[in-house]
């Protein structure tokens, strides 16, 4: 599947469906700078790989309108034709007050929801009074959803951890609308989701859904023994459907993937030898092995737990010192929440005292850039790379590691991963390892970087072949193909 075959598949098959498509982020941002308003398009493969659906089937996509010029250029209603140079779609934007924004986003999905659902619980704060702002956030945006639904068949697809309660309230306003989320991150096993205190809620809320997508079936068997457990919901555990509240709910598995062409494309527009050459030359990189790392600085990432083997590795291979340098980018997010803050001195701090003592005049062990790379120059970091390392200690699915493995061309680059992240069962030609276990993840980073060219060929050319043929065109098709089947 492809932007265009899509775009024409669905041109046909929803001339008489509406799709609404709900996510806190919103595809286009209007901004005020100096030189008057500008538009952003977030980077996030998901938001890109949308948007040409929406421009075929002419939908709405709902979402919070964040920019600082989004209400001027929006109409009372905060509907908005997009793309601005060529309208083909609508967005409609819901507005939101700080106080709203701290509550429903930097608290409860952040620091309540995200953390409970990487099973990190002494990061999890659970506060009524996020819980309040995140539901009346959600209500907000059924109150802007409903008044688009049309006449005819109407589906509602949702994305993310942001709106659990929104299907529910969706539902109570109309029996008749097809109601999907996907979830992005993991689902956590009964025990720890247990501990949440509106858990009720939330399972009910979704269970208003028809359907529920996850990245992996693991996240489909926790949610639905949650069901069980604590609604004493009915579960067909052989049909992944639960029966509560007089409807079936199915929960499927599909697990996310990238623009795999786009990104091969923009690869071989941007990393000509020369490209390379200079960017090496810059970083004094020639006659050097290089590491890399992309992340959102985000503590399930596993950067510290990177950074503590890539010391291990210069203690025990002394040999590398001053042979391998490993490039960290790691984009701030989050940045209203002390826990981030305190990752990122965190890491800044390990990084500085790896530096001092074992760079030298000539040799930077780690670089560290800590801002928003584009991606056209984040695929230059990740063609001069020999190994990129992957290390969440929990992570839903992983994009980085699919775009690495889009970008490499020649086949030459070595993928480490870590077996927490959700890729990692589709990905099981790169050298897999256990991020608390740094001496064998040091062990790793050696062999790695010691791979025969045709080991290295032979794996990449494997994984190529996987992420093409089932990229985020597949993805989406799989997700509306299971929703269409539902339609009421
Ligand atoms: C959640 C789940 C799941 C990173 N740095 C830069 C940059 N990035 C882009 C990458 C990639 C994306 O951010 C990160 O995607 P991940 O999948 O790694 O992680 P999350 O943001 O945590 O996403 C995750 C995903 O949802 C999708 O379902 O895979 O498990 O946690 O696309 O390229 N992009 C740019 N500059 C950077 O510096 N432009």
């Amino acid at each position: 599947m492809n932007a265009e075959t899509i775009s024409q598949l669905y041109r046909e098959r929803f001339s008489e469906t509406s799709l609404i498509l709900v996510s806190n982020r919103e595809p286009y941002i209007h901004r005020k700078t100096r030189q008057g308003i500008k538009v952003d398009t977030p980077a996030g493969g998901l938001t890109s790989a949308l948007d040409p659906v929406m421009r075929a089937i002419s939908g709405t996509w709902v979402a919070w309108g964040s920019g600082s010029a989004d209400r001027e250029m929006s109409d009372a209603e905060g509907r908005v034709r997009v793309p601005p140079d060529d309208p083909a779609y609508t967005l409609k934007r819901v507005w939101l007050d700080q106080k709203e924004v701290d509550g429903f986003y930097y608290g409860y999905a952040n620091q309540a929801l995200w953390p409970l659902c990487h099973m990190l619980l002494e990061k999890a704060r659970f506060r009524a009074r996020h819980w309040r702002h995140y539901f009346e956030v959600n209500r907000k945006f059924a109150d802007a959803i409903v008044p688009e639904f049309k006449t005819g068949k109407n589906i509602v697809w949702i994305q993310d951890y942001h709106f659990t309660v929104l299907p529910y309230m969706l539902r109570t306003r109309s029996k008749d609308v097809t109601i999907a989320l996907f979830w992005h991150i993991p689902w956590p096993p009964w025990e720890i989701f247990r501990v949440i205190p509106q858990g009720i809620e939330i399972l009910r809320g979704m269970l208003a859904c028809d359907l529920l997508g996850f990245h992996l079936h693991r996240y489909c068997q926790n949610f639905l023994e949650c069901a069980e457990k604590d609604l004493g919901a009915k579960v067909d555990w052989d049909k992944n459907s639960v029966f509560y509240e007089g409807r079936t709910t199915r929960v499927l598995p599909f697990p996310i993937s990238i623009d795999y062409d786009s990104f091969d494309e923009l690869t071989r527009k941007n990393t000509t030898d020369a490209n390379l050459i200079a960017i090496k030359k810059k970083l004094n990189l020639d006659g050097r092995y290089v590491g890399v790392g992309v992340d959102r600085l985000d503590y399930s990432k596993g950067i510290l737990e990177r950074v503590r083997a890539i010391k291990l590795f210069f203690e025990k291979y002394p040999a590398y010192r001053e042979k391998f340098t490993f490039i960290q980018i790691a984009v701030p997010s989050r940045t209203k929440i002390q826990e981030y803050n305190e990752l990122k001195e965190n890491i800044e701090r390990m990084i500085g005292d790896i530096n001092k003592e074992f760079g030298t005049g000539d040799w930077t062990p780690i670089m560290y850039y800590s801002r928003n790379v584009p991606h056209k120059e984040l695929v230059r970091y990740y063609r001069i790379a020999d190994i990129a390392i992957v290390s969440s200690i929990v992570d839903g699915m992983n994009l980085v590691a699919k775009e690495f493995i889009a970008s490499q061309i020649d086949e030459n680059g070595v993928l480490i991963l870590s077996e927490f992240v959700g890729a990692v069962a589709e990905l099981s030609q790169a050298l897999i390892i256990n991020p608390f276990d740094i001496e064998s993840f040091a062990d790793m980073i050696k062999r790695g970087l010691e791979m025969p060219q045709k080991e290295k060929k032979r794996r990449m050319q494997k994984m190529r072949a996987y992420v093409q043929t089932h990229n985020i065109f597949d993805w989406i098709y799989d997700n509306l193909d299971a929703v269409q089947e539902n339609t009421h």
